[in-house]
C-alpha cells in the first residue's frame, strides 16, 4: 500500500563555491500506483535526480592529496569517470525538460572542478571516458549558449584526433596504448564531430570537424565492420580487422542514433558523403530492431541482449544512454511505436523497479532490471540511467506548456469551465455542450516548439457516468497549430475510441494551439469532454546555433550551404542542384541540366529535348535541343541501327543484333 509521503526538512548542501543551497526532498507528494495517476514524468524525474545530487562531491579528485573520497574517480561516489559525465548530462537535461534550476549548480561545479587538459588527463588510458565529456558539455552548451561548454567540448575532440591512425583502414582507438578499436569511441568520435559541425559556423574543408564526421562515418559503414544485421556490435577483431561478434550493448545501438540524426542534418551541398535519408534510415532501422528485438523477452522492456546479466559500474549505465538518443530520434521521426516505447518503459521502471515508498519515505532508488521487482540498488549508474528513461517520456506527460484555455462553448455545469481543461487536475473536466462544432483555444503565453499533446477524453475521467461512458471519447478531431494567430497547421484525428490519445510530431512553432472538435461522441451526444489539454515542448528546443548558423526546425543550418535550408529555413534544392552561397545553382558537369535526379544533355536526348522531361515523338531525334525525324543510319557489319539521328549519333547508337 503506498501512502502519502512524509515532507522532509530542507536539506543543506555545501557547493564547491561554499554556497549553501537548499534542496527541498519533499518532491513527492504521494506515491503513484500503476492506474491510480495519470503519469506525471517530470514529477518522477524531479525524485530519481534527489541521490543523484546527494552522491555528487565536485571536490573528489583523484589528484586531491586527501584523496577523502575513494575508490571513486569519478564526481559522484562510488562511480567513474565515464559515468558521472552522463549524470551530469542527465542534470541538463532535467534542466532543460522540467524549467527547474534547483541542480544546475552541480553541472557548474562539474565544469568548474577541472580544466580542459584535465578533462583528458583525468583518465590517462582510454579515449571514450573523455568523448562523453564532449558529448555532455555540448549539451550545456545548447541550453545555456555559454562558449565555454563548446570550447571545452572541442579540445577534448581534438585530443581524439590524435588516436585516429590507419590499422584497419581507421578509426580511432579505445585504449591510447592503442591495442584495441572498439565501437563505442567511435560512435562518440562520430556524434561529437558531427555535432560540433552544426555549431560551428562556416566548418568545411580538409580537417574541418565535417570532415571528420564523413571519415568516421564511411569507416564506421565498411563490410564486416561493426554494424551487422542492424545492430552495433561492441568492437573489431584486430587480426582480421572484422567485427568480432561480441556483444550489442544498448549504449552502442543508443550513441549510434545521436549520430546519424545529426549527420543527416549535416547533409546536403556534398557537405556528407550520404544523403540525410540513408543516416535517418539506418538510424531508424537500428531503432526498430532494439524495440523489437533486444526487448522482446521482457514485454517490450529494454534489457540487455538475451538478458545479459548487467552488474557493476558500467553496464547498468547503458539502457539510458539508449533511451536518450531514441527520444532524439523520436523528435525527427516520430512513431507510435518509439513513443508507445519510451511510455512504456518509463513507467514499468517507476511501477516496478523503485524502492518501495514503505521503505524509503524520502527518496526513490530505481533497480537496474527496469521490469522489477526492485534489486535493492542504490548507485549512481542505474539512477541515472532511469532518470533518462524518464526523461526521455516527458515529451508524452511533462510540465504542460498550456496558460490559457478559451472556448466559444456553453459550459454544461457551473462546475465544468473550460479553465479545467488545462488545470493540471486530471479530474476535473470542460464539458462543453449546444450544438457545436467545439473548440478550445490554448495560449502558451509565448512562442515555442510543442512536439507533443496529451488529451484526456471522457472515459479517463475518474467520476461516474464518465468513467464508464468511454463512446463519450472525442471522436473525430483535429489540433491546430500558430505561431501568429493566423496561419494554421492542421493535425487530424479521426474514429478515435481511447480515453487518453498522445499526439507526437516533428516541433511545431506555436503561441496557440486550438482544438477543433468534429463530432463529439460516438453517438448522438452533443457535448464535448475534456478532463485535460496538454501540450509539451521539444527537447531540442533549446538548441543554440552558434555563429551565422541559424535553427531551421530544430537543427542548426548553414543558409550559404545548407541543401535543406538554402537561403532560408525550409528551402530545399532539388536534385541536381547545389546550395551555393545561399541559392540553389545546376551542379550538373559540362553544360547538363538536372532532371529528376540525373544530369541530362537537353540539346540531344530524345526524353528531354530542349528541357527536362519533353520527349520527343516516338521515331524522332533530339538534335541542336530540337525534335528532329529520322534518317537512315548507316552502320558497321553486324550492327543495326537502334535509333536516329544524324550519322555520328548513328555510329554512336549501334547495337550488336538482337541488343
Ligand atoms: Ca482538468
Amino acid at each position: 500500500m503506498c501512502t502519502k509521503l512524509l515532507p522532509r526538512p530542507a536539506q543543506k548542501i555545501l557547493t564547491s563555491h561554499g554556497h549553501r543551497i537548499a534542496i527541498m526532498a519533499a518532491l513527492l507528494g504521494a506515491c503513484p500506483q500503476p492506474g491510480s495517476a495519470a503519469p506525471n514524468f517530470s514529477e518522477w524525474a524531479q525524485a530519481t535526480i534527489v541521490p543523484l545530487h546527494n552522491w555528487f562531491e565536485p571536490d573528489c579528485r583523484w589528484w586531491n592529496p586527501f584523496n577523502w573520497c575513494p575508490p571513486s574517480i569519478g564526481l559522484h561516489r562510488g562511480t567513474s569517470w565515464w559515468n558521472s559525465a552522463n549524470i551530469i548530462e542527465s542534470t541538463i537535461d532535467y534542466t532543460s525538460l522540467t524549467g527547474d534550476q534547483t541542480f544546475w549548480p552541480d553541472v557548474e561545479a562539474a565544469f568548474n572542478a577541472v580544466d580542459d587538459a584535465d578533462t583528458v588527463a583525468r583518465n590517462p588510458s582510454v579515449t571514450d571516458d573523455e568523448g562523453w565529456w564532449a558529448l555532455t558539455w555540448i549539451r550545456a552548451f545548447d541550453v545555456k549558449h555559454d562558449q565555454r561548454f563548446l570550447d571545452r567540448a572541442k579540445f577534448i575532440f581534438r585530443d581524439m584526433t590524435d588516436f585516429w591512425d590507419n590499422k584497419c583502414n581507421g578509426g580511432i582507438w579505445w585504449d591510447k596504448a592503442k591495442t584495441h578499436k572498439n565501437a563505442i569511441e567511435n560512435e562518440l568520435f562520430l556524434t561529437i564531430a558531427a555535432r560540433l559541425h552544426l555549431r560551428t559556423a562556416g566548418d568545411r574543408g580538409a580537417g574541418s570537424f565535417i570532415d571528420w564526421a564523413n571519415k568516421e562515418m564511411d569507416w564506421f559503414l565498411a563490410p564486416d565492420g561493426m554494424i551487422s544485421n542492424s545492430l552495433v556490435n561492441d568492437g573489431l577483431d584486430m587480426n582480421t580487422c572484422k567485427n568480432n561478434g561480441q556483444f550489442t550493448w544498448t549504449y552502442n545501438q543508443g550513441v549510434i542514433l545521436g549520430g546519424l540524426i545529426d549527420m543527416a542534418a549535416s547533409a546536403g551541398a556534398g557537405m556528407t558523403t550520404k544523403d540525410s535519408t540513408f543516416y535517418i534510415g539506418l538510424a531508424e532501422r537500428i531503432a526498430d530492431k532494439v524495440v523489437s528485438d533486444m526487448s522482446s523477452n521482457h514485454n517490450g522492456i529494454l534489457t540487455e541482449a538475451n538478458g545479459r546479466s548487467c552488474a557493476g559500474n558500467d553496464c547498468p549505465q547503458f539502457k539510458g544512454i539508449f533511451m536518450r538518443n531514441l527520444a532524439l530520434l523520436n523528435q525527427v521521426r516520430p512513431k507510435d511505436s518509439y513513443r508507445e516505447f519510451l511510455v512504456s518503459n518509463a513507467e514499468t521502471l517507476w511501477f516496478k523497479a523503485r524502492s518501495s515508498c514503505s521503505d524509503d519515505v524520502s527518496i526513490p532508488y530505481l533497480g537496474v532490471d527496469w521490469s522489477g521487482p526492485y534489486d535493492g540498488q542504490k548507485a549512481p549508474e542505474s539512477q541515472s540511467a532511469a532518470l533518462d528513461a524518464i526523461l526521455a517520456a516527458v515529451p508524452f506527460g511533462g510540465r504542460n506548456r498550456a496558460k490559457v484555455a478559451t472556448t466559444q462553448s456553453v459550459q454544461c455545469a457551473p462546475s465544468e469551465g473550460v479553465a479545467n481543461a488545462i488545470d493540471g487536475n486530471f479530474g476535473t473536466k470542460w464539458c462543453g455542450s449546444g450544438g457545436g462544432p467545439h473548440t478550445l483555444l490554448v495560449d502558451l503565453g509565448t512562442t515555442m516548439k510543442i512536439a507533443g499533446i496529451t488529451i484526456r477524453h471522457a472515459g479517463s475521467g475518474p467520476n461516474e457516468p464518465d468513467r464508464s461512458h468511454h463512446n463519450w471519447n472525442t471522436r473525430d478531431f483535429s489540433i491546430q497549430f500558430s505561431p501568429d494567430g493566423a496561419s494554421w497547421t492542421t493535425v487530424g484525428v479521426t474514429g478515435n475510441t481511447c480515453d487518453v490519445t498522445y499526439h507526437s510530431f516533428p516541433p511545431q512553432t506555436a503561441r496557440w494551439l486550438q482544438l477543433s472538435i468534429q463530432r463529439p461522441t460516438d453517438g448522438d451526444a452533443p457535448a464535448a469532454r475534456v478532463y485535460e489539454f496538454e501540450a509539451f515542448e521539444t527537447i531540442v528546443s533549446s538548441l543554440s546555433c552558434s555563429g551565422a548558423m541559424v535553427l531551421c526546425a530544430g537543427v542548426c543550418a548553414d543558409l550559404t550551404s545548407n541543401q535543406g535550408n538554402c537561403g532560408t529555413c525550409g528551402h530545399a534544392c532539388q536534385p541536381g542542384y547545389v546550395c551555393t552561397t545561399g541559392q540553389c545553382t545546376n551542379s550538373c558537369p559540362g553544360g547538363r541540366t538536372p532532371c529528376r535526379g540525373s544530369c541530362v544533355d537537353v540539346h540531344s536526348d530524345p526524353s528531354n529535348c530542349g528541357s527536362c522531361g519533353h520527349a520527343c515523338a516516338p521515331g524522332q531525334g533530339c538534335t541542336s535541343a530540337l525534335c528532329t525525324t529520322c534518317e537512315a543510319c548507316v552502320c558497321a557489319d553486324g550492327f543495326r541501327s537502334s535509333a536516329c539521328g544524324n550519322t555520328a549519333a548513328c555510329q554512336h547508337v549501334c547495337r550488336a543484333h538482337g541488343g
